[in-house]
C-alpha cells in the first residue's frame, strides 16, 4: 500500500504547469526539491495570503452563519428547475470536481469545453491521435529549447533551472524576458504560426533535412503535408507574418542535428483556427523526427488526469462553458470560477446573469462573480482542506493533507456530503477518494507518488496511428487593420486571483503616454483603461492581461472550430483617446 501524507508537504493549488510540491511550516510556505520544484516558489505562493478572502457566507448582502447558508443551498436546489453547475479551475487538485458527483447524480447540467487550452489538445489529437506530454526530464536532456507561444518566466518558471546552457529560441509578438535573453527572437505577428511552421516544414524539406526513417515509419503522407506547403506563397506569407527568409534559415541551421524540444503555451492556439496552428506545429516536429526520442518532443498542456479514472459520477447533460446560455437556467452554481471576469463577451454574460434568479458563488474571494451572487459561500483553502493533486507534465500525483484548522468556509468535499445526505445521493468517505487515487501510484525512491502506467517517454511507439497532417488551411485572419489583442499571463495575478493588473500596455511609437486614459474597442465592447508604454510590444499589437478588469468586454464568445475552446485573440480592437 502506498504511503499516505507526509505531515508538512502538500501542494500549490492553483492551476499551473508546474505543480509544486511545498512545505508549510511554522506558518509560511516553502520549496521542496521534490518533483521539479527545484527549492523555491513563484511570487503567487510566496504570497498567498495577499489575498482578501472572503470570511462569510452571504445572502442577499447580509452576512450568515454557514449552516444558514448550506440550508438556503438545499432549500435552493430544491425548488430550482433547473440548475447549472459551473465550475472553474480556481483550484485545480482533484477533489475540486467531488460536487459534480452530487450535482451529476441530480440531473443538473453541467459544462463542456475549456476557457483555456482546448483548441490546441485537439489540434494534438487530430496528429497524433493523443494528447501525451513531455516531461521536464526530456526538457533538461535537449540542446535546443523552442519556447513557441509561451512564457516561461512568468508561467513555468521551474523549466527556468532545466534550460541553462541550452540554444534558446522564442516566437513571441512580445519581447518576453524570456526572448531577450534567447539566442533568437522571432518577434511574429500574431496569427502568424500557422504560416510560419509550414513554411519551416517546407524549407526543412527543400534542405533535405527531413528524418526520412521516421517519417516512413510513423508518418507516411508527409509527401502530401510537403505540397500543402507548398500552396503558400513565401515572399507574400513572409512579409504578411514579419518573419523574413534570414531567420527561416537561422532557426533550421540552430536546430540542425541537436536534440531539440518545442514547448508551446496557450498564446499560439487563442484563434477559431487554434487547433490548425498546433497541428501545423507537431507537423514541423514530425519532419524533424523529434518523436519519441531521448531529450526531443513537443510540449504543451496536457491532460493532467491522463491515466486515472475518476471515481465521480457523469453528468447527464451538458452545455458549453465558452457560451454558457445562463439564462435558461433559474440557479446557477458557480464554484472555483470568475466567470464575470474570465469568460470572454463581459456584456453577454452580464446580461445573461441578470436573467437568473439565483446565483450561487462558492469561491475563496470577493470578485466581478461575487458582486452579482445573491448566496456566497466560502471555500477552504487548500491549507485548510484534504486533497491531491495531478501535474500537466509529470506523471506524478501530490498529497494535499490539511495544515490549518480554521472555522471559516468549508471544503468541496464537505459542502458536496450535505448536499448528498439532504438529496439521498451516494457518497464515499473523503479518505476512499483520496486513497482511491493514490492507488494508482507507486513510490519512488525520493518518496514521490508517481503514476504506474504512464510513459516516460511520450511517443516512443509511435502515434496511435500514422500522424494526420493537416489536408487543407483557412487563413481567414485580419492581419491588417486595426490592432491585435493580446491577452496573456500576467506575473502578478494567476488569471483573476491576486493581485491583478489595471492597464493597456502599448508601444510608444503610438504616440500614446503613460497614464493617458484610453478607450479599447472590439465589435463586442469596450474598456477604458490607463496606458503604459511598452518598449516589448510589437506596434500593431495592444496588450491587456489576463485578470485586468474588463478585458473581456473586448473578447468573442465565439467557439474555436475544433473542441469548444474560448478565442480571446479573435478579434482585433481600436484605440482611441480619451483625456
Ligand atoms: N503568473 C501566472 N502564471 C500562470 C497563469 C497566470 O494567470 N499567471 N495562468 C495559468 C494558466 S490558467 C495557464 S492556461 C497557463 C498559460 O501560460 P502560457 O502558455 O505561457 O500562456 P499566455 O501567457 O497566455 O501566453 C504565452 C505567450 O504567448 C504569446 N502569444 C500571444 N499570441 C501569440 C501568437 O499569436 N503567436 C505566438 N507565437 N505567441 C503568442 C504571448 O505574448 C505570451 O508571451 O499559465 C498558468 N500560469
Ligand atoms: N482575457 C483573457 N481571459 C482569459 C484568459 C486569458 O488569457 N485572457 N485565460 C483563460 C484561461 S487559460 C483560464 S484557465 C480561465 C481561468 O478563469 P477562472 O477559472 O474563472 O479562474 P480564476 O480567475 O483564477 O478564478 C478562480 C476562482 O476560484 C476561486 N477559488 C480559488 N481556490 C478555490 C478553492 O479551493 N475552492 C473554491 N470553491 N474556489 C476557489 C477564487 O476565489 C476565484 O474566484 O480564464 C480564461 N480567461
Ligand atoms: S503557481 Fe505554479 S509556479 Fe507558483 S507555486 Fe504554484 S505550481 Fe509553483
Ligand atoms: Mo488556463
Amino acid at each position: 500500500m502506498v504511503q499516505a501524507n507526509r505531515e508538512n508537504i502538500t501542494a500549490c493549488p492553483l492551476d499551473c504547469y508546474d505543480a509544486c510540491i511545498v512545505e508549510y511550516k511554522d506558518g509560511k510556505l516553502k520549496g521542496t526539491t521534490q518533483g521539479y520544484t527545484g527549492g523555491f516558489l513563484c511570487p503567487h505562493l510566496n504570497h498567498y495570503e495577499v489575498r482578501e478572502k472572503i470570511v462569510s457566507a452571504q445572502y442577499n448582502g447580509v452576512d450568515i452563519p454557514l449552516k444558514e447558508a448550506i440550508d438556503k443551498l438545499i432549500e435552493i436546489l430544491k425548488n430550482s428547475n433547473k440548475t447549472l453547475h459551473y465550475r472553474g479551475n480556481g483550484n485545480f487538485a482533484l477533489m475540486q470536481s467531488i460536487t459534480d458527483h452530487f450535482f451529476a447524480q441530480t440531473g443538473v447540467t453541467l459544462t463542456d469545453g475549456t476557457l483555456c487550452d482546448g483548441a490546441g489538445e485537439a489540434g494534438i489529437i487530430q496528429g497524433r491521435g493523443y494528447n501525451d506530454n513531455i516531461s521536464p526530464k526530456q526538457i533538461k536532456q535537449s540542446e535546443v529549447v523552442i519556447f513557441w507561444g509561451r512564457n516561461p518566466h512568468t508561467t513555468s518558471s521551474h523549466l527556468l533551472p532545466l534550460i541553462k546552457g541550452k540554444k534558446i529560441i522564442v516566437i513571441d509578438p512580445v519581447k518576453t524576458q524570456m526572448a531577450s535573453h534567447a539566442d533568437m527572437h522571432i518577434q511574429i505577428k500574431p496569427h502568424g504560426d500557422l504560416q510560419l511552421a509550414m513554411l519551416l516544414a517546407r524549407f526543412l524539406h527543400i534542405e533535405g533535412g527531413v528524418d526520412e526513417e521516421f517519417v516512413r515509419k510513423f508518418a507516411p503522407e508527409y509527401e502530401e503535408y510537403y505540397e500543402l506547403t507548398q500552396t503558400i506563397r513565401i515572399k507574400a506569407t513572409l512579409e504578411e507574418i514579419d518573419v523574413t527568409l534570414g531567420q527561416i534559415g537561422d532557426i533550421l541551421r540552430i536546430i540542425k542535428d541537436k536534440k531539440t524540444v518545442i514547448v508551446c503555451g496557450i498564446g499560439i492556439q487563442k484563434y477559431l483556427d487554434g487547433a490548425d496552428v498546433m497541428r501545423a506545429i507537431d507537423a514541423f516536429a514530425v519532419f524533424l523526427g523529434l518523436f519519441g526520442k531521448e531529450g526531443c518532443g513537443v510540449g504543451y498542456l496536457g491532460d493532467s488526469k491522463k491515466g486515472l479514472e475518476i471515481p465521480f459520477a457523469k453528468p447527464r447533460k451538458v452545455v458549453s462553458k465558452v457560451d454558457t446560455a445562463f439564462s435558461k437556467f433559474d440557479t446557477v452554481f458557480i464554484q472555483g470560477a470568475n466567470p464575470l471576469n474570465q469568460m470572454p463577451n463581459t456584456l453577454r454574460i452580464q446580461n445573461e446573469l441578470k436573467k437568473v434568479k439565483n446565483i450561487i458563488y462558492f469561491g475563496l474571494e470577493k470578485n466581478a462573480t461575487s458582486a452579482v451572487a445573491n448566496l456566497i459561500i466560502p471555500a477552504k483553502t487548500f491549507l485548510e482542506k484534504n486533497d491531491i493533486r495531478a501535474s500537466y507534465s509529470d506523471n506524478y500525483l501530490a498529497p494535499m493533507p490539511k495544515q490549518i484548522e480554521t472555522d471559516v468556509g468549508i471544503s468541496e468535499y464537505d459542502l458536496t456530503k450535505a448536499l448528498c445526505k439532504a438529496f439521498g445521493a451516494e457518497i464515499e468517505s473523503e479518505e476512499f477518494y483520496l486513497n482511491y487515487f493514490k492507488s494508482y501510484c507507486y513510490e519512488d525512491k525520493e518518496g514521490v507518488l508517481r503514476k504506474t502506467d504512464t510513459e516516460q517517454l511520450p511517443y516512443k511507439n509511435g502515434f496511435k496511428d500514422e500522424f494526420e497532417f493537416l489536408q487543407e488551411i483557412d487563413l481567414d485572419f485580419d492581419m491588417k487593420n486595426d490592432y491585435f489583442l493580446l491577452t496573456c499571463k500576467s506575473p502578478r495575478s494567476l488569471n483573476s486571483q491576486f493581485k491583478t493588473e489595471r492597464y493597456v500596455y502599448l508601444h510608444p511609437s503610438l504616440g500614446f503616454k503613460d497614464g493617458q486614459k484610453v478607450k479599447i474597442l472590439s465589435k463586442e465592447g469596450d474598456v477604458c483603461l490607463h496606458v503604459k508604454c511598452d518598449e516589448r510590444l510589437r506596434a500593431d499589437c495592444i496588450l491587456i492581461y489576463s485578470g485586468t478588469h474588463g478585458v473581456n468586454k473586448l473578447t468573442s464568445s465565439q467557439k474555436s472550430y475544433d473542441a469548444n475552446s474560448a478565442v480571446y485573440q479573435q478579434n482585433k480592437v481600436q484605440i482611441t483617446l480619451l483625456s
